[in-house]
């Protein structure tokens, strides 16, 4: 029988459940396997960051990088136990919670990160779902920030189909809504909502027409099968999102999950990039967004992270609560590695 190898995964050529797309690996699929995406994970280093770059140059310029902003307009006293997470109220993090930013505040910081050189921005609050009570200022806000030509995103908990749709009209381009981890690992992340919940909200945002910015956190002592869980929940999905943030664990103290990683020490970086490199195979067109836990990344790891697919960043000194590299070192950092900023694609 005359057999190929697709990723170095050696398939029969008329049974293979991939040959839709066999001759071409860079192009979309949905019909992963979970044990399809975990044999990627295991091919050797090497050649598994040669075929994410190759996908990835099929797809993007490798020379640009997407910069975001965030901004936390909303900070702490969340109603959800997200073991990672700084602004639960569940956990003592020595966080001070913060009412809910005023729009002219945020768009004044937005027309910074426009300054500073970025191209989206995206508003974060710590809730567990929006309340309608607060949409109306939220519509504000999306519109100021949109007006001044920078792609919008916000990430604000569930939302409600209708909630989705009131977004999108005051002009939201990007919901960000994590899974953060895979299906059998999710309960010891967080136990006040579920998967499903998690994949109801996408399905609102992605009826409304907006586009979807969904990934997770790698380090959070999962398996590597259970980082091969997300990426294939990600890749299974109706349609691939458009961003995936690939989020490294920022251990904070007073947090089940950072205290453990503090203890137990953080993910070997290698593994970390056989993640990036991962999620551009599997996601080929997304944004893969070098997320959360770029402070403590050395240049030489960003660049491996880059070459694995990656594209796209945080810039500004800050996350939500968390540091970021400030701009004059992203600027060395790209100048270093010849990079240039990618333009937006719908201011
Ligand atoms: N409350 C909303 C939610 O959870 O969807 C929006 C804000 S929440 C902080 C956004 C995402 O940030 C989370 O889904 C998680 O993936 C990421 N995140 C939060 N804390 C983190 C940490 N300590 N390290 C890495 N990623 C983190
Ligand atoms: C995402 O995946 N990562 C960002 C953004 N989406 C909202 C948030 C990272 C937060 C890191 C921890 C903090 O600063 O609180
Ligand atoms: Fe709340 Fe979001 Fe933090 Fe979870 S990740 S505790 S939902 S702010």
């Amino acid at each position: 029988m005359v057999r190929r190898e697709v990723y170095g995964i050696r398939m029969a050529d008329d049974a293979s459940p991939i040959r839709t797309t066999a001759c071409d690996p860079s192009l979309p699929r949905h019909d992963w396997t979970l044990d399809q995406v975990e044999a990627l994970f295991a091919r050797p280093f090497m050649e598994l960051v040669f075929e994410a770059a190759t996908v990835h140059r099929r797809w993007f310029d490798p020379s640009e990088v997407q910069k975001s902003q965030l901004l936390s307009i909303k900070t702490g006293g969340c109603a959800e136990n997200c073991g990672y997470c700084s602004q639960s109220a569940s956990f003592d993090t020595g966080l001070k919670a913060e009412k809910l930013m005023d729009a002219t505040a945020v768009i004044a910081e937005a027309m910074a990160a426009k300054a500073g050189g970025a191209s989206r921005f995206c508003m974060g609050a710590a809730w567990r779902e929006l309340k309608d009570r607060d949409t109306p200022k939220l519509a504000t806000m999306i519109a100021g920030v949109k007006a001044l030509g920078l792609e919008t995103c916000a990430t604000l908990g569930m939302l409600t189909a209708d909630q989705a749709q009131q977004l999108k009209d005051a002009g939201l381009d990007y919901y960000n809504h994590n899974l953060d981890t895979g299906p059998e690992y999710y309960a010891e992340v967080v136990t006040t909502r579920t998967y499903q919940d998690r994949l109801d909200t996408l399905q609102h945002v992605r009826d409304a027409g907006m586009s979807t910015c969904c990934g997770g956190i790698v380090g959070m002592g999962e398996s590597r099968r259970d980082r091969a869980g997300l990426l294939h929940a990600l890749a299974t999905l109706p349609e691939h999102p458009d961003s995936l943030p690939v989020n490294a664990l920022v251990p904070v103290t007073g947090t089940p999950l950072g205290e453990r990683v503090l203890k137990t020490g953080e993910i070997d970086p290698i593994e970390f990039v056989r993640t990036v490199a991962v999620a551009r195979l599997v996601c080929p067109k997304a944004m893969v967004r070098l997320s959360a836990g770029r402070e403590t990344m050395s240049p030489e790891m960003q660049a491996l992270c880059f070459l694995a697919g990656a594209n796209s960043i945080f810039v500004g000194g800050k996350l939500l609560t968390t540091p970021n590299p400030e701009q004059d070192e992203d600027a060395r950092l790209f100048a270093l590695l010849d990079l240039k900023p990618m333009q937006p694609l719908h201011a």
